[in-house]
């Protein structure tokens, strides 16, 4: 299995800069690079990465996706006086060209298919590319928005010629629309781009018609462009997320991807002055967390825009820990989507809901919202109204600097029997190891009064140690086999260190009873994913999801996770995740893996993994997928049940009163 971050950087596009005035080109300075590199290096992840040299893309590479007519225009700047440099830049829009930008052009696409290359041949799982010039506004003939190449469309084309990617997932979180990467891929079914923009009914540049919701793609591509407009600036981590769980990550599973390449532009953090957006640059670490476990862990993220400096080096840290395996930080208070969003998520949902079999129960769009659009585009603009959103400059808004990030020397310790077979980076625990003689007591006085069973009882302390150390910060996460899971669940609820259990995310996974008194305690949140109506009483912590084949419906399963189980665990923001698979649950190897794999971006990692003591084949995969391997793809998802996409909207919309993140649109229309 492939390992390591690539890490891809050269002093060289550093050596361009704007060499006249132009107000909207005076942002995109050298210091980028520079201080993203810096931060890399000061922090020691710089030094975790696997280093690769930058070459120069070739002339083929960049045939791609540009004409000659235009390559041959480029090649000739370096030649330039000043003059002809001002005169050549004229034809495009905010652009500027520079004597050493054609060399540092070519670089920045040589990273980005030295990346790619990296990453298809497993000499690396994942990796970043820092480049400039960036790349998703350029087009076949035209440069535009500071980019002459397009790196990652050039990227995603190489990636399917050379290495045969039968499909690849862009995602585009600059907070600019990706024009070229869109015009690039338009027709295209193998390649699905994602992009999410400040776009305020288009008043923000790049102004175009087609970066709205309904550019869908065309001919056999569409459907496989997803365009999400920010209507309004000020956007929060939670208006993220709520497009990840409720637009990306749906249709990214249905996709099923080769490879990831990522638009990773940072003008989506707070503090920058094109986007004027309010996410922190942590939300970075669990954007690129939500993606690392598609297609294999084939992630290659590249720099684009990013303008404020501070908040950009903190988001490219953000991004690279989390590249390299790290825990994500807590998502400290997550409230709702605005309502903007949720306008915006409901209007890219219904475009798309013919296409993609995730969203096929999206409630129609009023139509209101589809006759008040041309009238907004008119509306806005008048150019004498107060700019009254203009509070503050972005250099002054000020944010906390993202904590230090967990990271416990043990990664994965394993509570199992004696014989069955874990990964050796595992770490096993012994019961030289068990707790107290107390806890050791109020164990047997809770479940063994009369019977001496030494088995069970020990394996029960194993499993308490296991949690103080997690405590204590010495373990991120376990996995333990037991004989009764359900006994195990009440056991670790009342023994385990209680900065643990005061609010524990149970997952609980395949048929079969859930003790009452785990749930009635108030520090639980319970999701129950089986095949079976519930029979106890649903309440904003008991969370029933019964699907009608059960837990080996993969496409029924993912769908509850993505747009249900996520959306919850990340609002309710656990100190703990207890994931039990259920005896017999059916739940195939390659979603309890993904599953395991998600869930690890919440509570710092800390998660406890209760399987049955005979499902002994699966202990090698679960502990791997802690350790923090890629799960292994899923393949074409295949139909959703009706029944089901039915029964899991209905159980949104219940809960959507109670968990903000739930929603994905207005609640008077739902
Ligand atoms: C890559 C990128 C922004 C261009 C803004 C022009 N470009 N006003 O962020
Ligand atoms: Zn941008």
């Amino acid at each position: 299995m492939a390992a390591g971050t690539a890490l891809l950087y050269d002093e060289e596009m550093t050596k361009y800069k704007l060499l006249w005035v132009d107000p909207a080109c005076k942002i995109e300075v050298p210091e980028r690079l520079t201080v993203s590199h810096e931060a890399l290096v000061r922090t020691g992840l710089a030094a975790r990465c696997v280093s690769i040299a930058v070459r120069e893309a070739t002339d083929e590479e960049i045939l791609l996706v540009h004409s000659e007519e235009y390559l041959e225009a480029v090649k000739k700047t370096p030649y330039m006086t000043l003059e002809d440099l001002m005169a050549f830049t004229q034809q495009y829009g905010d652009v500027y060209f520079h004597p050493n930008i054609y060399h540092c052009a070519k670089l920045a696409v040589g990273a980005t298919l030295q990346l790619v290359d990296s990453v298809m041949t497993g000499r690396v799982r994942n990796g970043i590319a820092l480049v400039r010039p960036p790349g998703h506004h350029s087009q076949k003939s035209a440069a535009s928005g500071f980019c002459i190449f397009n790196n990652v469309a050039i990227g995603a084309r190489y990636a399917m010629q050379k290495y045969g990617a039968k499909r690849v997932l862009i995602v585009d979180w600059d907070v600019h629309h990706g024009q070229g990467v869109q015009y690039c891929f338009e027709d295209d079914p193998n390649v699905l781009y994602f992009s999410w923009h400040r776009y305020e009914h288009q008043n923000f540049w790049p102004n175009l018609r087609e970066s709205d919701y309904d550019s869908v793609g065309k001919e056999k591509g569409a459907g496989f462009n997803i365009n999400v407009p920010w209507n309004k600036v000020g956007m929060e981590n939670s208006d993220y997320l709520a497009v990840f769980f409720h637009v990306l990550l749906p249709v990214a599973y249905e996709f099923c991807p080769d490879l990831v390449l990522v638009s990773a532009g940072f003008d989506s953090a707070i503090g920058d002055p094109e986007g004027k957006m309010c996410a922190t640059p942590d939300i970075f670490a669990h954007l690129t967390h939500l993606l690392m476990n598609l297609a294999g862990g084939k992630l290659c993220a590249v720099l684009e825009g990013g303008y404020n400096l501070t908040s950009l080096a903190q988001s490219v840290c953000q991004t690279v820990q989390t590249l390299l395996g790290d825990p994500a930080p807590l998502p400290a208070d997550l409230g709702g989507p605005c309502e903007s969003v949720l306008k915006s998520i409901h209007c890219v949902r219904s475009a798309h809901k013919q296409y993609w079999s995730c969203l096929k129960y999206t409630a129609d769009l009023p139509a209101s919202e589809l006759s008040a659009k041309s009238l907004k585009v008119a509306e806005q603009k008048t150019g004498n109204e107060p700019e009254a959103q203009e509070q503050r400059s972005p250099e002054e808004i000020v944010w906390p600097e993202p904590p230090k990030r967990l990271c416990p020397p043990v990664r994965t310790a394993v509570a199992l029997p004696e014989g069955v077979a874990c990964p050796d980076a595992c770490k096993r625990c012994s019961s030289a190891e068990a707790p107290s003689s107390l806890v050791l007591n109020r164990i047997r006085g809770d479940f063994f009064k009369e019977s001496e069973d030494k088995v069970t009882l020990t394996a029960l302390c194993d499993l308490i140690a296991l949690l103080e150390r997690m405590a204590k910060n010495e373990v991120r996460n376990g996995l333990a086999l037991v004989q009764d899971v359900s006994m195990a669940m009440v056991c670790v609820m009342q023994h385990a260190p209680t900065s643990l259990t005061n609010r524990v995310l149970l997952v609980c996974v395949g048929d079969g009873c859930v003790p009452t008194r785990i749930t009635e305690d108030g520090k639980t949140l319970l999701v129950h994913i089986s095949s079976t109506e519930a029979q106890g009483q649903k309440s904003k912590h008991c969370v029933p999801v019964c699907l009608r084949k059960g837990c080996s419906d993969v496409a029924g399963f993912m769908q509850a996770v993505l747009g249900l189980l996520l959306p919850l665990g990340y609002e309710y923001n656990p100190g703990l995740v207890l994931l039990v698979r259920m005896p017999g649950s059916g739940v195939c190897e390659s979603v309890w893996q993904q599953l395991a794999g998600l869930l690890q971006g919440l509570a710092q990692g800390h998660t406890l993994v209760l399987m049955q003591e005979n499902e002994t084949a699966s202990a090698g995969p679960t502990a791997s997928a802690l350790l923090g391997s890629p799960a292994p793809m899923l393949g074409l998802l295949g139909n959703l049940l009706s029944e089901d996409l039915e029964a899991l909207e209905t159980l949104r919309n219940t809960l959507q009163a109670d968990w903000k993140l739930l929603q994905h649109q207005k609640v008077e229309e739902a």
